[in-house]
């Protein structure tokens, strides 16, 4: 199939063509409905702040049509809200998109107008946000790119295989997600494809890394395996995001959930097991008798830069030992008065974690840009 995404294409579609690409309204199952979805105290009186401003700057009369919605979805950029009693697809008032402002994500509360002479809303106010689980994309320096706002856990989907699993990523998703204060879950996918040996060594190999206390959850689209448990990390009230490569299975992971194929799903390349990017849009899925789960399309790469505070979060034993190091930019590899070496000797953490550790200290290193004064790595 063609690409849509020429320059032409996109032009003709912000030049109002919208309506014609992206999926009905009335086709867009499973979203939840406003009231499912709970603003925080902070976010309902920025609201009201929000509000005093549109209606200040509006020479019309605006005070009606303004109306407190959330994000649960974007489709190539563009958001569908839902507010009480409506969902609408919405573009941004013209003050907002000339800085930053208009980088609206799957979960922000917006402040948004509903003239009744539109059939689109306008977005006055994104509200701030509880929490944003971001990572950077196009390499170490490119743009900061919101996944999800105001999400309460990452579930990192990686799936099993004949192959030893990569803890790594699995850290890495940890470290970016911990950044962010949202809790992490791992769910581990395909389990009908590894053996029983290799299944306990990948759980094993997970919690040596990330730490015991995070659950890992072992699912297989044979039989439902597992969807219990997964169900049951993101209770009614919550809201959770799926984080893994293209083709870790989040998509089939979420129709098992939903008791339907509502979601789109693609076959893996059998050269590399990676699969094509299926998904492509952002959602919000309410599934039944629990809380909300975010369908993201597969991430590339997850570049780990200026995330201190994830990795004291999720190595805290090591981060401590690091601060009693003889020099503030030991490396922990061989400088004397290394007191994460030490540590290790003495058993306070596993190899696996040390490892893991090192590799992304030393990436965040050479990315740094922002290391937060306070924490030493
Ligand atoms: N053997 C096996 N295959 C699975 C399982 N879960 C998913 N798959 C297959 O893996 C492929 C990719 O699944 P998707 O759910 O589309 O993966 P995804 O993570 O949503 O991928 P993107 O949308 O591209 O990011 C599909 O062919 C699925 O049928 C499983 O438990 N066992
Ligand atoms: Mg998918
Ligand atoms: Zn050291």
């Amino acid at each position: 199939m063609a690409k849509r995404s020429s320059k032409r294409t996109a032009r003709a579609e912000r030049a109002g063509g919208v309506g014609k690409t992206l999926p009905a309204l009335s086709s867009l199952g499973d979203l939840p409905g406003f009231g499912e979805l709970t603003p925080s105290a902070a976010q309902l009186s920025a609201f009201e702040g929000a509000c005093a401003r549109a209606r200040a700057a509006a020479p019309e009369d605006v005070a009606g049509e303004l109306v407190l919605g959330c994000v649960v979805r974007l489709d190539r950029g563009y958001p569908a809200i839902v507010c009480e009693g409506e969902l609408f697809r919405a573009e941004f008032a013209t003050r907002l998109t000339k800085g930053s402002f208009s980088r609206v994500a799957v979960g922000d509360w917006v402040c948004a107008r509903r003239p009744g002479t539109h059939e689109m809303g306008i977005i006055e106010e994104i509200l701030p946000r509880e929490s944003d689980i971001a990572r950077w994309k196009g390499g170490a320096r490119g743009e900061r790119q919101t996944l999800a706002a105001n999400v309460d856990v990452v579930i990192v989907v990686q799936a099993l295989g004949p192959e030893v699993i990569d803890c790594a990523r699995v850290a890495r998703s940890a470290v970016v997600a911990r950044d962010c204060g949202a809790q992490v879950a791992v769910v581990l996918t395909k389990a009908d494809r590894a053996t029983d040996e290799v299944l306990a060594a990948d759980v094993a190999a997970i919690h040596d890394v990330v730490g015991a206390d995070v659950r890992v959850v072992v699912t297989s689209s044979e039989h439902g395996h597992g969807v219990d448990d997964v169900r049951a990390l993101v209770p009614e009230g919550t809201i959770a995001i799926v984080l893994g490569e293209s083709g870790a299975g989040k998509s089939t992971l979420l129709n098992a959930l939903l008791g339907r194929d509502v979601l789109e799903t693609g076959a893996v390349r059998q050269a590399d097991d990676m699969g094509r990017h299926t998904t492509v849009a952002r959602r919000m899925v309410k599934l039944p008798d629990a809380g909300i789960i975010v369908d993201e399309p597969g991430l590339r790469s997850l570049p780990i830069l200026g995330h201190e505070h994830g990795l004291k979060m999720v190595f805290p034993q090591i981060v401590e030992s690091a601060a009693d190091c003889k020099f503030r930019d030991c490396t922990h590899t061989h400088e004397p008065g290394c007191r994460v070496r030490e540590d290790f000797t003495l058993g306070k953490f596993t190899s696996e974690q040390l490892e893991s550790y090192l590799s992304l200290a030393r990436e965040m290193r050479e990315n740094a840009t922002s290391i937060d004064p306070d924490i030493v790595i």
